[in-house]
């Protein structure tokens, strides 16, 4: 599925703007939604939550419904015509003029519908996107279902989980920790290619000598009419436009001389274009040429030893709640190579695709996740024996990796983060080697891979282990031995002893303390912004001295918001910068630190 590149052939039509908006309920969107009335003003993309201040909007557990009418211009006649939907959160039903189109489950991957029969050249129609913003048992990210961790303790005030459920208004009762923001968060396009056209795209570049090599794989749709087989071309075309290699053929290998590579910033970011050519149609496909390998205990890009120097963020921001604000993706970009920095997880789902074009073009380093997150059992249960994920789980690695294969940014999948891998161990081995084995076989470019680990007993988990890179997310000092950073060396470095023996990269995926901005004490505590530079220098330390460690990553870049409770004033604080982007002490610090460290080589 080509993201919507507009050129002299292909044509698009960007529908965000102010849609129409109510909130439902439970019931399932009936077969015709023409009933829809009272309907208020609603921004496209974006979360709905935020949009009005009512704790229906912040709270809402079901279905909401969005309708815009729209048209397909007469001078599209003659070409197949698409409707993109970026990113719908969770689940999603369209219906055109109130006849069901199609459905989409995950709210961080694109889907499409193609209205070339349905809505001619020169006719409107009416769109309503039902969305569903419910997460269980069967949704990624996982949902508790009236869980006894928030229900059924001994004390007779709290309500057993049965009682609960018999009075209780069903609400979302999210298993991880970042706000349940729903809706149409990224953008819908409508779009057009020919009726024989271009339909993927597949690049994998290498490196030989001074010269690039990229072999490559292009997909064709013909339609019966025009089943002769369009000849197909590919050209190569430098940052300047010039055309500096060619090739033919559905599949091939282009040979690029005194090749440009991609480097990671402050390196250069080195982008070439594939210019792929098939009867009428044409699609630019930006790539770069650079390999990534685990070699040993080192994370090659280019051949040499990298350092992942960065941070777990969120798509979050106020307003806007999850939904897609370029010039926020902007300022994050600036910020990042403000703090010297060079890597992010797309913690804990992937993001707008804008994303990573800014990270190709910048030589920001991503680690792509998938939104997995949540996968234990509050109740006792085998998570992986219960929930019913296994199969979306699946798709959800196919439709990212199918989705992110073309960027030089991305170099490792995590398949999720944090799952129960120590209290059912061979079931969490089976339920991972498989989607591990999954992963690299879907991956052309056939990246390393890895998921992110949850504090828990190393000793007994069997899984993260066999990772290619190690990814740990440890909070020594602050949700345990909190506050004591003596203590939480002590534990931090028996770990990294344990770690040392499995002869694996190992990275800290997650690691930080909350600092609410503006509290400061000459004498550190939890929360204060001092407390959070020491927790960093003084577990940073630790790390410099292990050979085998190859990068930090800190929770979080940013504060940003969660469900309320009672360990959150709101939000969660971990962020160097505040959710408004100001920095803290701790940015600082990092600054200082990174701009010091080497993105090649420092622990080689
Ligand atoms: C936290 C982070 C959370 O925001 C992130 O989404 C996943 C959490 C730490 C879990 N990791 O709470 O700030 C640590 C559990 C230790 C027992």
């Amino acid at each position: 599925m080509l993201y919507p590149r507009e050129n002299e052939v292909r044509m698009i039509s960007d529908l965000s703007g102010i849609w129409e908006f109510k909130l439902g309920d439970e019931r399932e969107p009936g077969e015709s939604c023409g009933k829809l009335c009272q309907m208020e003003p609603i921004a496209v993309p974006a979360s709905y939550n935020d949009q009005k201040d009512e704790r229906a909007y912040r709270e809402h557990y079901g279905w909401a419904y969005y309708r815009k009418i729209f048209a397909v211009p007469r001078c599209w006649q003659g070409q197949r015509v698409i409707l993109r939907f970026d990113a719908v959160t969770h689940r999603a039903k369209v219906y055109l003029d109130g006849t069901f189109m199609v459905e989409h489950q995950g709210g961080f991957l694109p889907f499409e519908l193609d209205i070339t029969e349905l809505v001619p050249a020169g006719r409107r129609a009416e769109l309503v996107v039902a969305v569903d913003n419910r997460v269980s048992h069967s949704t990624l990210p996982v949902g508790n279902e009236g869980s006894t961790a928030f229900f059924g303790s001994d004390n007779p005030g709290v309500p057993s989980v049965e009682a609960a459920k018999a009075w209780r208004k069903p609400g979302n009762l999210p298993n991880f920790d970042f706000f349940n923001y729903a809706g149409i968060n990224r953008p819908v396009r409508m779009y057009t290619t020919p009726k024989t056209y271009i339909e993927d795209i597949t690049l994998v570049p290498d490196i030989c000598g001074q010269d690039g090599i990229v072999k490559y794989q292009i997909q064709i749709k013909e339609t019966k009419e025009e089943a002769t087989s369009f000849p197909i071309h590919v050209d190569i075309a430098d940052d300047q436009g010039n055309i500096v290699a060619s090739g033919d053929g559905k599949s091939g290998q282009i040979m690029i001389p005194a090749a440009r590579l991609w480097w990671p910033w402050p390196g250069e970011p080195y982008l070439y274009t594939a210019i792929v050519t098939c009867g009428e149609d044409r699609y630019e496909q930006p790539f770069g040429i650079r390999t990534v390998r685990v070699e040993g205990t080192q994370f090659l890009i280019n051949g040499k030893p990298f350092y992942f120097k960065g941070f777990g963020k969120h798509e979050d921001s106020a307003f806007h709640g999850r939904g897609l604000d370029l010039c926020l993706n902007v300022k994050d970009i600036n910020l990042i190579h403000w703090l010297h920095a060079n890597s992010f997880r797309t913690s804990h789902y992937p993001y707008a695709e804008e994303m990573y074009d800014l990270c190709d073009r910048e030589g920001i380093v991503v680690i792509d996740e998938t939104p997995a997150v949540g996968i234990a059992s509050v109740d006792g249960q085998d998570p992986y024996k219960t929930f019913p994920i296994r199969r979306h789980h699946e798709k959800v690695l196919q439709d990212m990796i199918h989705r992110d294969k073309n960027h030089p940014c991305v170099v490792m999948w995590s398949m999720g983060n944090e799952p129960d891998t120590e209290h059912f161990p061979e079931s969490a081995y089976e339920y991972w080697h498989s989607l591990y084995e999954l992963s690299h076989k879907l991956d052309p470019q056939d990246r390393p891979v890895t998921f992110v680990c949850c504090q828990n007993n190393y000793e007994k988990d069997l899984v993260t282990r066999t990772m290619d890179v190690v990814c740990l997310n440890r909070y020594y000092g602050w949700y345990n031995l909190s506050g004591d950073l003596e203590s939480a060396c002590y534990g931090l470095n028996k770990e990294l002893d344990f770690w040392e023996k499995q002869k694996k990269p190992v990275m800290i995926t997650e690691y930080g303390a909350d600092a609410i901005a503006g509290i400061h004490e000459c004498v550190a505590e939890m929360f204060s912004e001092e407390f959070q530079v020491e927790f960093y220098e003084r577990q940073n330390a630790e790390f410099d001295k292990r050979s085998f460690f190859i990068g930090e990553h800190v929770w979080n870049f940013a504060d940003f918001a969660t469900i309320q409770g009672c360990m959150r004033a709101d939000g969660n604080k971990k962020g160097l910068l505040t959710r408004d982007r100001r920095p803290k002490m701790a940015a600082h610090y990092f600054k200082k630190r990174w701009s010091r460290l080497p993105d090649f080589g420092y622990k080689s």
